[in-house]
This record gives C-alpha cells, sequence and structure tokens, in this order.
C-alpha cells in the first residue's frame, strides 16, 4: 500500500478530489459536510490502474486546522499538492507547502483543481514554481476537474508513477506508529489509528504506549476496513487495543516496539529554515501527529536546543519540524542530532556543545557516539536510533577504544596505589575501583583486568607483587627462625605483638599462606600440619591427647586445635574414648 497526504489551501477541492479518485467520504464528522470543509484528517483508499492501493490522508486546509494537517502529513512520506485554477497560490498553499518541504517530503504531485472553472495554466506553473524550490522538486503536474471528470485518469497514471518511486519500508524496523485517531468501538475498546511506516503488527503483539510506557497488546488489527491477522508496513492501520480506556491514548501519542525508543524531553537539533538566533523562545514542534510546545536554546548558528513540554520517542536523523502558532508561520524543518544530549551547567558548555554539534549531521555514527559518550549501553544507543555494529567491552556496555586503554591504564595505576595505601590487604575491592575510576558498573572493572594484573574473590591484584608487605614477611621470617627447633610451641600472643604481628598483620600472613591460624592467637608455621603428621605416625596408635602433647613437644593451647584440624582434614582419626589414631596424611 502506498500513503499519500493532501495539501493545498482551503476550499480548493482536495476533499472533492479524493472523493472522485476513491468512491469514498473523506470528511467524516456531519458538521464538516453541514460547513463544506474539512475540520479533521479524512481516509479514503481506491486501487490504482497498476493494481497498487493507494490510501489518502485528506487534510484540512482553513488556516485554523494547520496542527491537523501537521499531525496527518506527519508520519506520510509522499504529497498530492492541491491548488486550484481559479483561485491559484494562497496563504495555505504556502504554509502546507512549507511543512512538507520541512519535514523533508521529497515526493509528490501537483493536482490543479476546478480546471473547469478558469484557465489552469497561470495556477500551474506558479505552483509547480513554488514547489520546485523545495524538498519535493520538479513534480508532475495534473490539471483536474471533479465535476468533468477531465484529468482524472491522468492523475491515477500520475499517481501509479510516484507509487514506483517510493521507497520501500524497512520491514524490520521497530514500530512507532503515531496515533492520528482514537475511538471507542463498541464491544472492542479503544481503537487508534495511524500510517504505518516501517516493520509489522500482528495480533498478540505487546506494544508500548509512548507517552506513559505502558505496555499494550494488540486485541485486533484493521487495514482498509478489513480484519487482518497482521499488517505490514507501508500501511494505514487500526489497531483494537486490549484494556485501554480510550483517554489514555490520543492523537500524538505513538504505540512502539517495546524497550527501543528512548523517550526524551530535552534534544538537540540542526535547523533548515531560519537562523537560530531568530527563532521566539517557545514553538511547537511537530513530528509524526505530536504537537508539542517547546523552549528553544540557541547553542550555534544552525543548532538550537530544545526542552519539550513532554517527552517523545525519538530517534537520531528524525525530522520535525517547528511552528510559531500565533503567526502561522513554519520557521523551519529540524533534523534530530541527539536525544540525549549532555547537561549545559558549567560557563563555556554551550559554546563547546556548539562545537560538538557543528559535527553531526543526523546520520546514526556508532564510533562519534562512542568518542562522546566514552561509555554506553548498546540497548541505549539502539534505542536513540543508532545502529550497534561494535563488540561490547562488558554486559552490554560499549567503549570508546581510547577512552578505554585509558581507564585500563588508571585502573593498573589504582590498584598500585591502593596495595601502597593498604598494605595489609590482598589487593584492592572492585567496587573500590569502580568509584575511583567513575565507572557505572563493576562488570566493567572486572573486564579492565589484564595480566599482569588479577582479579581474585573480588579484589584486583598485582600479580608476581609479593603478596606479602616487608614487614610482615620480616616478622614471619623471625617466627620461623625462632621456632625452628620447636616447631609446634606456637609463640605466645605478646611474642607476637612484639614482633609487629598484630590482628590485621596475622591476617595478612594467614591469607597469604605464610602462616597458619589453628585458633585465636595460635599460629604455626604452614608446613607444622605435615610434620605433625610424620610425628604422630610414629607413635603406638591410638595415642592420647598427652602423648600427642608430649611427642609434638608443645601445650594444650596448641595440640588441641591442632589435633581437631587434623581430624577435619582427615589425617587423625577420633576414636569414641578420645584417644586418636593417625589414618593418612593430611588432604
Ligand atoms: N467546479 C468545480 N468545483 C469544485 C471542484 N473541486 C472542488 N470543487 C468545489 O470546491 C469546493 C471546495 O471543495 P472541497 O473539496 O471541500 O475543498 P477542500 O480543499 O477539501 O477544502 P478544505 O478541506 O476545507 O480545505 C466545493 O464546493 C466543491 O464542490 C472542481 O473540480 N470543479
Ligand atoms: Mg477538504
Amino acid at each position: 500500500m502506498y500513503v499519500v497526504a493532501t495539501a493545498g489551501h482551503v476550499d480548493h477541492g482536495k476533499s472533492t478530489l479524493v472523493r472522485a479518485l476513491t468512491g469514498m467520504e473523506p470528511d467524516r464528522w456531519a458538521e464538516e459536510r453541514r460547513r463544506g470543509m474539512t475540520i479533521d484528517l479524512g481516509f479514503a483508499w481506491t486501487t490504482l490502474p497498476a493494481g497498487g492501493t493507494v490510501a489518502f490522508v485528506d487534510v484540512p486546509g482553513h488556516e485554523r486546522f494547520v496542527p491537523n494537517m501537521l499531525a496527518g502529513v506527519g508520519p506520510v512520506p509522499a504529497a498530492l499538492v492541491v491548488v486550484a485554477a481559479d483561485e491559484g497560490w494562497m496563504p495555505q498553499s504556502a504554509e502546507h507547502l512549507a511543512a512538507l518541504h520541512a519535514l523533508g517530503v521529497s515526493y509528490g504531485l501537483l493536482a490543479v483543481t476546478r480546471a473547469d472553472l478558469a484557465d489552469p495554466g497561470p495556477a500551474l506553473w506558479q505552483a509547480r514554481a513554488e514547489i520546485a524550490a523545495t524538498s519535493l522538486g520538479a513534480v508532475e503536474a495534473v490539471p483536474v476537474s471533479a465535476v468533468t471528470g477531465a484529468g482524472l485518469p491522468e492523475l491515477r497514471a500520475a499517481l501509479d508513477r510516484l507509487a514506483a518511486r517510493l521507497p520501500a519500508p524497512a520491514p524490520d524496523a521497530p514500530v512507532r506508529l503515531w496515533v492520528d485517531r482514537s475511538f471507542t468501538v463498541r464491544g472492542s475498546g479503544t481503537v487508534v489509528t495511524g500510517t504505518l511506516g516501517g516493520g509489522g503488527l500482528r495480533v498478540g503483539d505487546q506494544l508500548e504506549l509512548a507517552a506513559t510506557g505502558e505496555p499494550v497488546r494488540v486485541r485486533g488489527l484493521h487495514c482498509l476496513g478489513a480484519a487482518r491477522e497482521r499488517v505490514d508496513a507501508v500501511a494505514r492501520v487500526a489497531v483494537n487495543l486490549r484494556g485501554v480506556p480510550k483517554d489514555r491514548v490520543a492523537r500524538g501519542d505513538a504505540l512502539l516496539t517495546p524497550g527501543r525508543f528512548h523517550r526524551t524531553d530535552l534534544l538537540d537539533v540542526r535547523l533548515a529554515g531560519d537562523p537560530a538566533a531568530d527563532l521566539p523562545a517557545t514553538l511547537t514542534l511537530h513530528v509524526g501527529s505530536a504537537a508539542v510546545p517547546a523552549r528553544v536554546r540557541p547553542l550555534g548558528a544552525d543548532t538550537v536546543r530544545l526542552r519539550l513540554a513532554r517527552p517523545l520517542p525519538l530517534l537520531v536523523g528524525d525530522r520535525a519540524l517547528l511552528r510559531d502558532p500565533g503567526r502561522h508561520h513554519v520557521s523551519g524543518g529540524v533534523t534530530v542530532l541527539d536525544v540525549a544530549p549532555p547537561l549545559l551547567r558549567r560557563r563555556g558548555a554551550a559554546a563547546a556543545r556548539a562545537a560538538v554539534l557543528a559535527g553531526l549531521d543526523g546520520r546514526p555514527d556508532l564510533a562519534g557516539e562512542l568518542r562522546r559518550r566514552a561509555l554506553v549501553r548498546a540497548g541505549e544507543l539502539t534505542r536513540m536510533g543508532v545502529p550497534v555494529t561494535a563488540a561490547p567491552v562488558a554486559g552490554d556496555w560499549l567503549a570508546d577504544p581510547e577512552h578505554w586503554r585509558g581507564l585500563a591504564t588508571r585502573l593498573a595505576e589504582e590498584t598500585t596505589r591502593y596495595a601502597r595505601e593498604h598494605p595489609l590487604e590482598p589487593g584492592v575491592p572492585v567496587e573500590v575501583l569502580r568509584r575511583r575510576l567513575d565507572l557505572p558498573d563493576r562488570a566493567l572493572v572486572e573486564a579492565l583486568v589484564r595480566p599482569p594484573l588479577s582479579l581474585r574473590a573480588g579484589r584486583v591484584t598485582a600479580a608476581g607483587a609479593d603478596p606479602l608487605p616487608a614487614p610482615v614477611a620480616r616478622a614471619v621470617q623471625r617466627v620461623r627462625a625462632e621456632y625452628a627447633e620447636h616447631p609446634f610451641r606456637a609463640p605466645e600472643a605478646g611474642r607476637l605483638a612484639t614482633l609487629g604481628l598484630g590482628p590485621r598483620e596475622i591476617g595478612a600472613a594467614v591469607r597469604a599462606g605464610a602462616l597458619l591460624r589453628l585458633a585465636e592467637n595460635v599460629v604455626l608455621l604452614p608446613g607444622a600440619v605435615d610434620d605433625a603428621v610424620r610425628v604422630l605416625a610414629r607413635l603406638p596408635q591410638p595415642f592420647t591427647l598427652s602423648a600427642a602433647r608430649q611427642a609434638l613437644d608443645t601445650t594444650r593451647r596448641v595440640a588441641v586445635p591442632l589435633l581437631e584440624l587434623l581430624d577435619r582434614r582427615g589425617a587423625t582419626r577420633r576414636l569414641p574414648d578420645d584417644a586418636r589414631e593417625v589414618v593418612g596424611p593430611p588432604s
């Protein structure tokens, strides 16, 4: 299906022409028919000579209803510009054309209507010249009369040629269906309609309401008045939503593929049209079927920051237009450059931002986004409209390569610094590094650990470095020398303290495997366990605690926890009478 929107001044015959082409009534309201004037969007369709279907979005021409017109043309890529032969180019001819140009509509036709009332020549030439200066470029022009039927076959043929040129929709694109109507059908509930420009919809699909983010389910689909199981772009589509009251969804809202769009009320855009400095402080941003007041902050000569009155699901590269409703003036089109721009807090930030924006053109640019954002989640970029083709550095985090290299260097430095500041700790906790490097996720810290650094038990250590700080190592050495003759006489707490081994130093030595802790303040050298088993194995089996104590030349303070340790390690077995026997080497 092809979708074409009408455009043109009030009373120039747009609806009459749509009626003549389709046999359908685009003016849906009794009031419209009574006043002979379109107020809101109308919809009608017909089959073209080549077999394709064209659906028209018929717009009102009256100046009061320009916002309705914009809601209709916003999501539509082609226009049928209508000028009356007897009136020629008029104010809303110009305003509508300015809107099409601002939105970048580049496919169109000119119909010079009411050709039975006047020579269509002058209107045709003028309109054609006006149109040629816009994004529509040189268009085919067809004089028609809905009264006599003259020119209608030629117009149908021209529509066929236009349709053949329209770009194919992206079938896998995420759905962003801008709602242009919302109404209730008795027995079915809320129905919304819109022009589906890309992707597809199926009954049962889960979608998201752009205004609130709330999930909704597709209960039924209609296309050209017929129920369908699925509808693919491009299409006019009516979506019946399950369990959504009509007042929760309105024109300007959108149905979205969940998780694929970033809703933003702050964006940086490039202007095509009036210079940034000439814009009033407040304008209305029109995009899709939405119209939202926007506060305008000039940044560069042709770039501005917009603060929207409510968030919209926008992507980098989206086209929109700014309009001053009071002056009936289309200020011009905008191209969305950034939907998640940095806040401008510091002095000079606005000028710096303007310089960045000067280098952007609205084409998604992954490398550039990474350079500017340093670290960003893949999903976030996708939701901005930037396709992700690079591999993540951790989880779904993407990093600018240079920034990432810098982080790795800083991680190594911080690890060394921490080791200096905390000589007794076995490395720096991942969380400490996360904070020192100001990283949003511990997974990033872990991904930055490369040899010679290593990650163990939630801490990063410089591998190869002596795990024991020098003073502690020296104290252990003294213990070793003093107790060489009596390896099972654990030093008393006082002696340990004299040697400089307080609880923290002992903890460090134990973690490093330089001392073996039997109980609070009872430590032996690590080889003592194996030695003890050898000594005990030479005793007549089974042996008593007292026999063990004498054989090991030690006290109960050591013998009791040592034998318990040997029991736990399966080197000795405790018998019912409290005697023990050696059963094997310690595990
Ligand atoms: N003689 C003649 N009258 C026409 C022709 N086309 C439209 N008209 C008349 O022009 C008037 C306006 O036609 P509409 O189709 O309502 O015009 P419109 O552009 O849809 O107007 P709005 O939707 O209000 O902007 C009606 O009275 C039509 O009957 C035509 O080709 N010949
Ligand atoms: Mg009309």
